[in-house]
């Protein structure tokens, strides 16, 4: 092959590879041991040549040979800087480079603020199951099975006869066999209706339960505990109030509202239901009513997950829109 033949096609080869495995191969057959421009020294006679025939060809030997090498390093340049080098394998133990990672979901973070604050005062986090039985989401909790009650919760009825728990109040009977007087226990998670949806409904959403159960726990413990909790969470002094409030398992039965200064607005914001625990909730748990007392609250984790962080309709929580989950990634 003549000189600028071999050019012709080095240059070409350089212009069709995409990747360094390429690339080694387009120099391995000029430039290597036995390439093509290699090999033009080999095979000259220089003892037929004068001195001056032997210098020009040096010369344009060293020439040629050293453009040849600055072109494959320019396309090696050119294959890294396009990213498709497919020679790379990748390696997953590299440092992550890029930093956008995703962020916790605004509920779970408002759940792990929450079991922060509620440890701090000595409860315990007791997590349960999703499915539970008809006895705990319900019996168990003085609603027997006519009880009227049973109608405000719209239930999943499993085919074994289970229910997808309707509310966390459905792990008060196994945290008091469990875990026996005095108590404080708190249990975050995951409940189901089968609700008509609207801003304000979902029919999967979250709840946080907490109970206390002692000697001598009363409503005086409850509105402490309430009041410490909630200016926690929205890091600033929360004045509490109760209304009364009907639930089978509590008694007194309360709605808890509290009242801060929300969106430049000071007002009072309904919260949650709490009371003090019926005494054939404390039988049905194995502990002595004539010998405990307690109290037991279900906030609406994601309602106060909307209320902290502004979130006008609940329905966006579950909806994995980007434009909103992006927002959260910026402000958590
Ligand atoms: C209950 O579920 C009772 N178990 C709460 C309770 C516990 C009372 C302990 C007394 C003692 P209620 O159905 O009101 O109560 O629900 C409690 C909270 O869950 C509501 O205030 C609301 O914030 C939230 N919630 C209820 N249904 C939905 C829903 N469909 N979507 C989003 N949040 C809901």
């Amino acid at each position: 092959m003549k000189l600028a033949q071999i050019q012709a096609t080095l240059e070409s080869d350089l212009a069709d590879v995409q990747a360094e495995e390429g690339l080694a191969l387009v120099r391995a057959r000029y430039l290597g041991k036995d390439g093509l421009i290699t090999n033009l020294r080999k095979n000259v006679d220089f003892s037929t040549m004068t001195i001056e025939e032997k210098r020009d060809f040096g010369s344009t030997f060293n020439t040629m040979r050293d453009a040849a090498e600055a072109a494959v390093k320019a396309a090696a340049t050119r294959i890294a800087a396009s990213g498709r080098n497919e020679s790379l394998k990748f390696d997953f133990t590299l440092p992550a480079s890029d930093r956008r990672l995703g962020a916790i979901h605004p509920i779970v973070r408002t759940q792990i603020e929450i079991e922060d604050i509620f440890r701090s005062m000595g409860f315990t986090v007791y997590t349960g199951d999703e499915a539970v039985s008809e006895f705990e989401n319900f019996d168990a909790l003085n609603i027997p099975g006519d009880h009227p009650a049973r109608d405000m919760q719209d239930t999943y009825w499993l085919e074994n006869g289970m229910v997808l728990r309707t509310h966390t109040s459905s792990m008060q009977n196994r945290a008091m066999r469990q875990l026996g007087a005095p108590l404080r226990a708190i249990f975050p998670g995951r409940c189901f209706r089968n609700e008509a949806l609207d801003i304000t409904h979902e029919n999967t959403f979250y709840q946080l339960e907490g109970m206390m159960v002692g000697t001598d726990v009363s409503v005086a413990n409850l509105i402490a505990v309430m009041r410490d909790f909630l200016s926690a969470v929205f890091r600033t002094e929360i004045e509490v109030r109760l209304r009364p409030g009907f639930f089978p398992f509590v008694e007194p039965g309360f709605e808890l509202d509290f009242r801060t200064t929300l969106g430049g607005v000071r007002r009072w914001v309904e919260l949650m239901p709490c009371g003090m625990i019926h005494p054939a909730v404390l039988h049905a748990g194995g502990v002595d009513p004539a010998r405990y007392s307690g109290f037991a609250f279900g906030l609406g984790l994601t309602r106060l997950a909307m209320l902290k962080h502004g979130v006008p309709d609940v329905r966006l929580f579950n909806k994995a829109d980007l434009r909103v989950c992006q927002q959260f990634q910026a402000t958590l």
